[in-house]
């Protein structure tokens, strides 16, 4: 039997998702699809049901489990619906706009008595991030001195407003460095680039110290223009490790080698979204939540550390992060 999937919102990444588990995904069926705007819907639902009503899509029994790729501000409201409807719900990044939302969606997920929650931070999934991860887990480099995290988007994009570059973007860092390096963070220093100062601070250098004692470097460059390019590098004690070009393939011409770069985060990370929602639908069928996936915490540590990192844009200064106690 095949665990039925409604997905809300039918932007780039819902369309995707509903791709990807109507056709990628062993295991899962799409029965169906809302957005606002219901044609959009049906072109995402392909054959599926379509609906501009996504409470009804959370409420329709065919329904078991409910992936939101809806607009951010929304994600709060939608995810409390699934809980409460005692359903399965994998949310695109950020879990909810502020980190009382979060402890809202923590707390409700408490009540109903099980893990019902993951968010999508889908990097964990990605096999580049995961060799790393092999690799310094295994302590073979010696101990971890720096970690090196460029994110370059080609452009912002369209909905792209205010403090985002944090609270969309350097979210996803904020939440597989931790887990790459298995710390928390103690402090942060922001670096927007002096001749955006005052301005969009894009780029922007984040500085990390962890709890573990190493550094944890990030450049966010949202209009970077050459492409989407996502690289990190290690830095150990004994040697690095990092990422290799993100092309599997080279091409060399008139005297030149070149590699080509993605205009967005879906091809770069196809493989990523699709494990993650693999693992997030094996993971219903066995009853068994996927142990590396990320949780409801894990969704509020970053919006709350990225609310933190936001005022530290602000003022400039070093500043501590401290998380909220984690209900027992
Ligand atoms: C976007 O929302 C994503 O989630 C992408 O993975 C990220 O790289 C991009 O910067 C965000 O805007």
């Amino acid at each position: 039997r095949t665990v039925g999937v409604g997905v809300i919102g039918a932007g780039v990444m819902g369309a995707e998702h509903a791709r990807i588990l109507a056709g990628d995904v062993a295991g899962a069926h799409l029965v169906a699809v809302a957005d606002a705007d219901l044609s959009r819907a049906e072109a995402a639902a392909q054959g599926a049901r379509a609906t501009t009503d996504a409470l009804a899509l959370i409420a329709d029994p065919a329904v078991e489990a409910v992936l939101v790729a809806s607009p951010d501000a929304t994600h709060h409201r939608l995810v409390l619906a699934a809980i409460a409807a005692g359903k399965p719900v994998l949310c695109e990044k950020p879990l909810a706009a502020s980190t009382a939302e979060c402890l809202e969606i923590v707390a409700a997920e408490r009540r109903a008595g099980r893990q019902l929650v993951q968010t999508g931070f889908m990097r964990r999934f990605d096999p580049a991030y995961r060799e790393m991860k092999v690799a310094l887990d295994s302590k073979a480099l010696g101990a971890l001195r720096i970690l090196h995290c460029q994110h370059r988007n080609a452009a912002a994009p369209a909905w792209f407003t205010g403090a985002m570059a944090i609270t969309n973007s350097l979210v996803h860092e904020i939440d597989v460095c931790r887990w790459l390096l298995s710390t928390e963070y103690s402090a942060v220093t922001v670096i927007p680039c002096p001749s955006e100062a005052g301005g969009s601070g894009d780029p922007a250098l984040f500085v990390f110290e962890t709890e573990a004692g190493s550094l944890v470097s990030v450049e966010v460059f949202m209009n970077a223009v050459y492409g989407y390019h996502v690289h990190a590098e290690a830095v150990c004690a004994g040697g690095t490790i990092g990422m290799a070009h993100p092309a599997l393939t080279r091409t060399r011409r008139d005297g030149a080698e070149e590699g080509a770069f993605p205009a967005n985060w879906v091809p770069r990370f196809r493989d990523a979204y699709r494990l993650q929602n693999q693992a997030w639908i094996d993971g219903i069928r066995s009853a068994t939540p996927p142990a590396d996936a990320s949780t409801a915490w894990d969704g509020l540590v970053a919006t709350c550390l990225a609310d933190q990192i936001v005022e530290a844009m602000a003022t400039r200064r070093r500043t501590p992060l401290v998380l909220p106690e984690r209900p027992h």
